[in-house]
């Protein structure tokens, strides 16, 4: 939410920010606008991932931003996610960049890592020297990521990992894999693997009509031998990995909000100027309340959000809220694109207005990191203890 007017913040929610928050939030606003926003329409039409964004994002600080040490910035998690909706808000794949990167993969490496890991890659992580991708989904394990069938067996000083994951953002193009397997009595463990490791490959999803800028793709292991060192130690069972996942959906419950503030903002600049049956569309009581729906939806997200992240600065628990936000936001997200495509009626479907690329991303938005029936069997089970999956 940039609120530099007082139309555009009723709720006076920039004054909850520092201004430490504000700088940063500007910082990311600016650099989307000079460096993403101008070759957004023909990298999505093109199905293509400027690698150099990495080394971009690592620049300004945005990658593994939270932690402390190995070159972060260390900010707290309330400008992380301000920075999730500033690159979200030009399109869903930026906001899916950083998150993977600083989530999935320097998230686990930081927590459950040896100090050589962590010195060995995470400040290369960091930097965007290299890129990192985090496989867990498989095509029979999506939403039940505890049925995967990739496994691994201790033999002399390695680890031998077969299995082929499913679904991965950035497999194409990462130099480290962050891979989950079980081994015959269903333990889950994680696995950094280098690119070029033997028996690893990857293949590349191609036309996805969603998400199109992100490359995902497969990822084969073959009798891959990963080195002893190469385990992540400190990995406690299940709930290691959903805590790698509860990092990313507090990512997408801001950043969906960044992508239904621009459509929003970009059907009402519209409405004002498209004049229809001699007065701007703006001036009907039926787009007015389609307005004011979305602005509501969106205050309402953005601080359910900043106050989440104010819960994790302080440490604490806050899963199942993660839960509660990225369902909602997700939802209001498509609901309000969905709204805006419509008043712009039929320029509402070309690429320059861009509003039909976010409706489409985010229904890819709405089903990673956790589908939104999961996220309702989540809360379901939290306040009647049944489990209903
Ligand atoms: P369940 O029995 O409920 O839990 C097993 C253990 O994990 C603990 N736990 C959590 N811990 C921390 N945070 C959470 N959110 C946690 N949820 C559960 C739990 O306390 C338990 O611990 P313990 O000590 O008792 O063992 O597990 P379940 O097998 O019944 O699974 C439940 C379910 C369905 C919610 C889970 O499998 C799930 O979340 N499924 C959704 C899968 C998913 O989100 N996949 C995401 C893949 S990554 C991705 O999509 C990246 S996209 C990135 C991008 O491009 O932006
Ligand atoms: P399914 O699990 O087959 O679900 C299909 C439908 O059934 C959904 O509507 C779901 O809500 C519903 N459903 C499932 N279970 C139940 C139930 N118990 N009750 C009622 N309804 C249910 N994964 C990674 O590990 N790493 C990545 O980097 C990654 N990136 C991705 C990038 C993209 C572009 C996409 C599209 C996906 C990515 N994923 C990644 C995978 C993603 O996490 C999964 O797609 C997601 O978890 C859902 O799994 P699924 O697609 O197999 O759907």
């Amino acid at each position: 939410m940039q609120s530099d007017k007082l139309w555009l913040d009723p709720l006076y929610l920039e004054d909850l920010l520092s201004e430490e928050e504000k700088s940063i939030r500007k910082s990311a606003h600016d650099f989307c606008n000079k460096y993403l926003l101008p070759k957004v329409v023909k990298d999505n039409r093109d199905n293509f991932f400027d690698k150099d964004i990495y080394k971009n994002l690592g620049s300004m600080g945005f990658l593994g931003s939270t932690i402390e040490g190995y070159g972060s910035a260390n900010i707290n998690k309330v400008s992380y996610g301000l920075i999730a909706a500033a690159m979200e808000a030009i399109d869903s794949s930026y906001r899916s960049a950083i998150s993977v990167q600083s989530s999935l993969v320097i998230h686990p490496i930081y927590y459950f890592g040896s100090e050589e890991q962590k010195n060995k890659y995470l400040p290369d992580l960091i930097k965007g020297k290299t890129i990192g991708c985090f496989g867990l989904t498989e095509s029979e394990a999506g939403s039940d990521p505890s049925s995967m069938k990739t496994n691994y067996k201790e033999e002399n000083n390695y680890y031998i990992l077969n299995g082929t994951k499913n679904w991965i953002t950035n497999a194409p193009i990462a130099d480290i894999f962050i891979i989950w397997a079980i081994d015959t009595k269903k333990n889950i463990k994680g696995f950094i693997i280098e690119k070029n490791t033997e028996g690893l490959s990857t293949s590349l999803i191609k036309n996805k009509t969603s998400l199109r800028i992100s490359q995902t793709g497969q990822i084969i292991l073959n009798n891959v031998k990963v080195p002893k060192q190469n385990i992540l130690q400190k990995t406690e069972g299940w709930k290691s990995v959903f805590s790698c996942l509860n990092n990313a959906r507090y990512g997408i419950a801001w950043g969906s909000i960044g992508a239904a503030q621009t459509c929003w903002l970009i059907a009402k600049e519209y409405a004002e100027n498209r004049i229809m049956f001699n007065k701007p569309l703006a001036s009907k009581q039926l787009i007015q309340k389609k307005l004011a729906i979305m602005q509501t939806e969106i205050s309402l997200g953005w601080s359910g959000c900043l106050h989440a992240g104010r819960a994790m600065d302080k440490n604490k628990d806050i899963k199942i809220a993660i839960s509660l936000l990225k369902r909602n936001n997700c939802l209001k997200a498509i609901e309000i694109a969905r709204e805006s495509r419509d008043i712009l009626g039929a320029n509402g479907i070309l690429e320059e207005y861009h509003v039909m690329r976010h409706l489409v991303n985010l229904e890819t938005v709405k089903t990673y990191e956790g589908t939104e029936d999961i996220h309702s069997l989540i809360l379901g089970k939290f306040q009647t203890n049944i489990d209903a999956f």
